[in-house]
Parts: structure tokens; C-alpha cells; sequence
């Protein structure tokens, strides 16, 4: 089982990395690609369909601008799609978020935060997804959440050093 992780191009990378690092942190297996939805529409198409026979269980899909990547890889695949908005220049990223989030109803993708914090998040929604089938991952998620929250129980004065 692993996740593909995609992106409409190599300069998505820098913001895509953090579903990856998150990933790494649970150990769970992926891969990494540039898929175009306009640049390389063909490659999209087979990398959808083929990704399910490939073992492929999720797909963590970010683009920015006119993000039709996560949507369209959802028309190609059943497998759950998770849509990054990768922060644009020239709209923030509002632009990549209304591309991804507003799909039609009956083909769906799971939309996360605009950027890093987002992509970081399709990592952990990932694991989440994988974990309802693997007890290890499901508790070194239930680790990290718990760790988490000690952390901040345990600095509950921001201005200490
Ligand atoms: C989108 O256009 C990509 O996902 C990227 O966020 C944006 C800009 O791409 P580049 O011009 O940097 O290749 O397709």
C-alpha cells in the first residue's frame, strides 16, 4: 500500500514536501510525481486510472491557479483524492482553493488548507485514511496527536522563553 503524492508542477514541490515529511514520520510508503492536468493531460489520465492496479490507496493531488489536478484525477480514479491549494503568486492561493474545493456533487475530493500547513495535513489525513486498516499506523498516529497536545499543555505561557 502506498500513497501517490502529485503535483502540477516541480515548483508545487517546496509546499508538497510537507505531505511527504509527514509521511516519512509515519512511515508509510509513497511516491512522488509531476502530473499535469494541462501541461501532460494524457499522463494524468493513465496515472489515475492506473494507480488503484498499482497499489496506490490514496492520492494526495496540489496544484495552484487553475488547480483542476486534484478534480480531474477524482473523474479518472474511485481511489480517495486529497486536493492541496498550492499558494499562488498572484491570488494567494484563493484561486487554487475555489478551483479544488468546489467540485460537483458526486465526484469528490477532500480539500485542505491553502500551503504548507495543508499539505502537511493531506500527509496526516493520508495515514488517518491507511490507519482504519493497520493498527500500528492508527497508534503512532494516537502517539503524535498525544504528543501534540502535551506539548502545548505543557508551554501554557506564550511569553516564556
Ligand atoms: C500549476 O501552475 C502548478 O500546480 C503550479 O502551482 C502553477 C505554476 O506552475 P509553474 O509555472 O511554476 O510550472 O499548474
Amino acid at each position: 500500500m502506498k500513497v501517490g503524492i502529485i503535483m502540477g508542477s516541480k515548483s508545487d514541490w517546496p509546499t508538497m514536501k510537507h505531505a511527504a515529511d509527514m509521511l516519512d514520520h509515519f512511515g508509510i510508503a509513497y511516491e512522488t510525481r509531476v502530473v499535469s492536468a494541462h501541461r501532460t493531460p494524457h499522463l494524468l489520465a493513465e496515472y489515475a486510472e492506473t494507480a488503484h492496479s498499482r497499489g496506490i490507496t490514496v492520492i494526495i493531488a496540489g496544484a495552484g491557479g487553475a488547480a483542476h489536478l486534484p478534480g480531474m484525477t477524482a473523474a479518472f480514479t474511485s481511489l480517495p483524492v486529497l486536493g492541496v491549494p498550492v499558494q499562488s503568486r498572484a491570488l494567494k492561493g484563493m484561486d487554487s482553493l475555489l478551483s479544488i474545493v468546489q467540485m460537483p456533487k458526486g465526484v469528490a475530493v477532500g480539500t485542505l488548507a491553502i500551503g504548507e500547513a495543508g499539505a502537511a495535513n493531506a500527509g496526516l489525513l493520508a495515514a488517518q485514511i491507511i490507519g482504519t486498516q493497520d493498527s500500528q499506523i492508527m497508534a503512532a498516529i494516537d502517539t503524535f496527536r498525544r504528543t501534540q497536545t502535551d506539548t502545548v499543555l505543557s508551554q501554557p505561557d506564550p511569553a516564556e522563553e
